[in-house]
C-alpha cells in the first residue's frame, strides 16, 4: 500500500507516528494490489493459497482522520485469475459503482469521505463473496476522531490491531465455506494462535504493555459466518466503543459481542502495582480452541516501541 498525504506537517507526522490528536482534513491516497498468493497461516509456516490485498492477511491498515477524503485505487494484477473488488464499510457510495468487480489486468479508482469516526471492516465483494473473504481479502479502516482525545476517549498508552477471520483449509470448496463446513481454524492477524506461546510453542510474539497502561485494541470480526465474543481473560474491558466511535462508549464490560463484519475499539487497563497477563479470546470456545487466543503481557520491561506508531500490528 502506498499512502501519500498533503502538505501539513502535522498530517505527515500522523502517518509516520500514529494518531496524535486533532488534525485538519486532508486527502489520503491509498493503493492496494489484489494478489492471489501463498501465505503462512500458522506460526510454523504452513502454506495456504490465499487471495489478499497487498499479499498479506489481513490487508494493510488504512488509518485516516474523520473528515478526510480517501482516494482509493485497486489494481487487479494481470497474473490473477479472479475478479476482485473493494468494499469499505467506512464508505457511503454506490455498491454497483464504486464496489463493482475489477477484472484481472484492470484498475479501479474511487474516493469517499471518512464521515464517521471509528473502526470498520473492509473486504473484497466479488462473487463468491464468502470465498473471497475466507481466503483472506479483508482488513481494517481506523478513522480517528477529528476532535482528538477527550475524557470520553482518552489517549491510550499502546494500540493494537486484531483482525479475526475463519480459516477453511479447503480453499476451493466455496459451497462448504458458505455452509460453514470444514472450518479448520481461527486466524488472528492471519495466523492461528498468532500471539499465543502458551498454546502454540511455535508462537514467538505477544502483545506487550507496562503495568497500569491503557491498551487500546482495534478489533474486527472478519469471520465469514460466526459472531465473536471478545473477552480479556483475567481482566475487564475498561471501556468499549461500539464501532469504535467515541460517542458509543460503554464501561466495565467482561465480554463484548461482535456480529459478523462488526468492529469495536476495546480499552483495557492492567493493575499498576504488579506484572500481569491477559488472554484476549473469542469466548466462543470453538473459535478460541481453533486459534483465537492472544496473550497480552503487562510487564515493566515491555518494549517501549510495541503498540505505537506503525507497530500496532505484529506480523
Ligand atoms: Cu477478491
Amino acid at each position: 500500500m502506498t499512502i501519500m498525504k498533503s502538505a501539513l506537517a502535522m498530517a505527515v507526522a500522523a502517518i509516520l507516528t500514529g494518531y496524535t490528536g486533532a488534525a485538519l482534513a486532508k486527502t489520503v491516497k491509498v493503493t492496494m494490489h489484489a494478489n492471489e498468493n501463498s501465505v503462512a497461516i500458522d506460526n510454523k509456516g504452513t502454506k495456504y493459497p490465499a487471495w489478499t490485498f497487498d499479499g498479506g492477511i489481513p490487508g494493510p491498515v488504512v488509518r485516516v482522520t474523520e473528515g478526510d477524503v480517501v482516494e482509493f485505487e485497486l489494481v487487479n494484477d494481470g497474473t490473477n485469475k479472479e475478479s476482485h473488488s473493494m468494499d469499505f464499510h467506512a464508505a457511503i457510495v454506490d455498491v454497483l459503482n464504486e464496489f463493482a468487480p475489477v477484472k484481472p489486468g484492470e484498475t479501479k479508482k474511487f474516493k469517499f469521505d471518512a464521515k464517521y469516526p471509528g473502526v470498520f471492516m473492509y473486504h473484497c465483494g466479488s462473487m463468491p463473496m464468502h470465498q473471497h473473504i475466507a481466503r483472506g481479502m479483508y482488513g481494517i479502516v481506523i478513522v480517528d476522531p477529528k476532535e482528538g482525545y477527550s475524557d470520553r476517549y482518552p489517549k491510550p498508552d499502546r494500540e493494537y490491531v486484531l483482525v479475526q477471520g475463519q480459516f477453511f483449509p479447503n480453499a476451493d470448496d466455496h459451497h462448504a465455506i458458505m455452509e460453514n463446513q470444514g472450518w479448520g481454524g481461527t486466524l488472528i492477524n492471519g495466523k492461528m494462535f498468532h500471539y499465543d506461546p502458551v498454546h502454540d510453542p511455535n508462537a514467538s510474539q505477544v502483545l506487550e504493555a507496562k503495568p497500569g497502561e491503557r491498551v487500546r485494541i482495534f478489533y474486527v470480526n472478519a469471520n465469514v459466518n460466526l459472531p465473536a465474543a471478545i473477552h480479556p481473560i483475567a481482566g475487564v474491558w475498561d471501556r468499549v466503543y461500539a464501532n469504535g466511535n467515541p460517542k458509543n462508549v460503554v464501561y466495565g464490560m467482561a465480554t463484548y459481542q461482535l456480529g459478523v463484519s462488526e468492529a469495536a475499539t476495546l480499552d483495557i487497563v492492567s493493575p499498576a502495582d504488579r506484572p500481569t497477563n491477559n488472554a484476549i479470546v473469542d469466548h466462543t470456545m470453538g473459535a478460541a480452541m481453533r486459534g483465537a487466543i492472544t496473550v497480552l503481557m503487562n510487564k515493566p520491561d515491555a518494549d517501549p516501541k510495541a503498540g505505537k506508531g506503525n507497530l500496532i500490528v505484529g506480523r
